[in-house]
């Protein structure tokens, strides 16, 4: 009976590690930031829907749904400490194609709650800005800010993946 359950324990703390070794390793070349691991493109720009299909060939995988201003900060923080990034147009997945005005995350389908838009955005200029940016600038004022954009532009992009499921597939 002390053999079954010493063996059982012993099952139990393999299985804990295996579960924290996963939660803890992001894919590589992603940043990690509370439950999610992030990806920014640099060069590799594309237009909104291409871009939603590769940050997709990770599990679990989208272009970033920015929830709260935590993350909003460390997104900003981020693409303002590399030289490359600033002053440069990042796709996140908001999007208001399904309904004019009706912003959702692409990643949830959920109406966006914390927002960080830009003076007089979002504008729907032409009638045909339904998905979001981030842009970065140090010349900016403010220097970072969401804008509706027309989804065909090409620019750069951010993924969130969600820690324990960060692993690259197909
Ligand atoms: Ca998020
Ligand atoms: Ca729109
Ligand atoms: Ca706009």
């Amino acid at each position: 009976m002390m053999i079954v359950q010493y063996a059982n324990v012993v099952f139990l703390a393999i299985l804990l590690l295996k579960v924290n070794t996963a939660q803890e390793v992001c894919p590589e070349g992603f940043m990690k930031h509370g439950e999610s691991c992030y990806f920014f493109s640099s060069h590799l720009a594309a237009d909104w829907i291409e871009a939603g299909s590769f940050c997709k060939r990770f599990n679990g995988g989208d272009l970033v749904a920015i929830q709260t201003q935590s993350e909003n900060e460390f997104i900003y923080q981020h693409l303002l400490s590399i030289p490359q990034h600033r002053d440069n147009d990042f796709w996140i997945g908001g999007t208001d194609e399904f309904v004019e005005g009706h912003w959702v995350w692409i990643s949830t389908m959920q109406r966006l709650g914390f927002t960080d838009w830009y003076p007089g955005n979002p504008s729907d200029s032409g009638s045909n800005e339904d998905c979001l940016e981030i842009m970065v600038g140090l010349s900016a004022s403010p220097r970072h800010y969401w804008n509706d954009e027309d989804c065909s532009k090409k620019a750069n992009f951010i993924c969130e993946v969600p820690m324990s499921e960060g692993l690259i597939v197909g």
